[in-house]
């Protein structure tokens, strides 16, 4: 039976118990922000570390939700529980590639064992970063064993939240410039497997040795992982068994080294720092206005008063 209540504390014990209508309400309370989300983000944290997030980034129309589609499948036939979380900041509001991305990932619209969400963040607290991180904790805390987020690799934040991944896929084309590109756009720091998609196209082997002739002038400690490059065709998943593979040795050796352990701690550092400064933020413009700074304000813009002190003097409101 449907839940119809939007106590976090009820319906988190109903999608920790697989119910699926009422994990899409508590996602679209993260996806609000405020008290409720936060409340959220209190009762999935104890819940979270078991499942393993894959991060799957590159340009737009590089394959990505194709080739996640694929992932998905063999993933559900190793027997996982799967959650996928869609990003797409270029186009938050038209809905046009979220559209996409529902369309090449519906053969697994009902399957109870995946669940897809592609992700609106408007008027969340820390913008997509935050929501990301709370939308990644729970699909983690309600018993999904895999949490996907595909992401356009295009720009700083993007690149930051594929970043949030305990593997991260970079996916590249064949032909020439591509592997540059990614490179450029900071993905070559974050990759852990390249896959290049497309294959049934020309200029694989350039592409590879771009991505290799990149990986050389990259300095690797003796135990860290080096970056595997294979090739996938998501159209028709050839290669996909052997990209899961990847990213499970990568998982295999990140677990034994510490690195994994290293990572999401760092990450969790980093969520930390990032609420507080946001909060700081939100607390600076609220300062910003009202009576007595516009009395500042006109002292300032007068000359009458030098703008430092004046703002020591703004600045003293704000533990209140
Ligand atoms: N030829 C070919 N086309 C592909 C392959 N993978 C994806 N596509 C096509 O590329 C287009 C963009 O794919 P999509 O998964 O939406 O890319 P995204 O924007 O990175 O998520 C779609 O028309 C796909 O059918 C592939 O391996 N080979
Ligand atoms: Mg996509």
């Amino acid at each position: 039976m449907a839940i119809r209540t939007n106590d976090p504390t009820q319906l988190f014990a109903a999608a920790a118990g697989g119910d699926r209508g009422a994990l899409a309400r508590l996602l679209s309370l993260v996806e609000r922000g405020g008290n409720d989300a936060r409340e959220v983000a209190r009762l999935a944290s104890p819940h979270t570390g078991r499942g393993y997030v894959v991060g799957i980034t590159g340009a737009p129309g590089a394959g990505k939700s194709t080739l996640t589609s694929a992932v998905i499948a063999d993933l559900r036939a190793r027997g996982a529980r799967v959650g996928v979380l869609a990003i797409d900041p270029s186009s938050p509001y038209t809905g046009g590639a979220i559209l996409g991305d529902r369309v090449r990932m519906q053969d697994h619209a009902h399957d109870e064992k995946v669940y897809i969400r592609s992700m609106a963040t408007r008027g969340h607290l820390g913008g997509l970063s935050l929501a990301t991180s709370e939308a990644i904790r729970l699909l983690d805390a309600t018993g999904h064993d895999w949490v996907i987020v595909e992401t356009v690799g295009v720009g700083q934040v993007e690149v930051e939240i594929a970043g949030k991944a305990d593997s991260t896929v970079v996916v590249v084309n064949p032909g020439w410039g591509d592997a540059v590109q990614a490179n450029k756009a900071g993905l070559l720091e974050i990759a852990d497997v390249f896959a290049i998609n497309k294959a049934d196209r020309d200029g694989v082997d350039a592409t590879r040795r771009d991505l290799q002739a990149m990986l050389e002038l990259t300095e690797f400690a003796e135990d860290e992982w080096q970056p595997t490059i294979l090739t996938t065709i998501a159209t028709t998943g050839q290669g996909v068994i052997e990209l899961v593979n990847a990213v499970l040795a990568h998982r295999t050796s990140a677990e034994t080294s510490g690195e994994l352990t290293r990572r999401r701690e760092l990450r969790r550092r980093e969520e930390l720092r990032e609420i507080v400064e946001r909060r700081l933020e939100l607390r600076a413009r609220e300062l910003c206005q009202g009576a007595q700074w516009d009395a500042l304000e006109a002292q300032v813009m007068s000359g009458a008063r030098d703008p430092w002190s004046a703002a020591d003097e703004m600045l003293r409101g704000i533990s209140a």
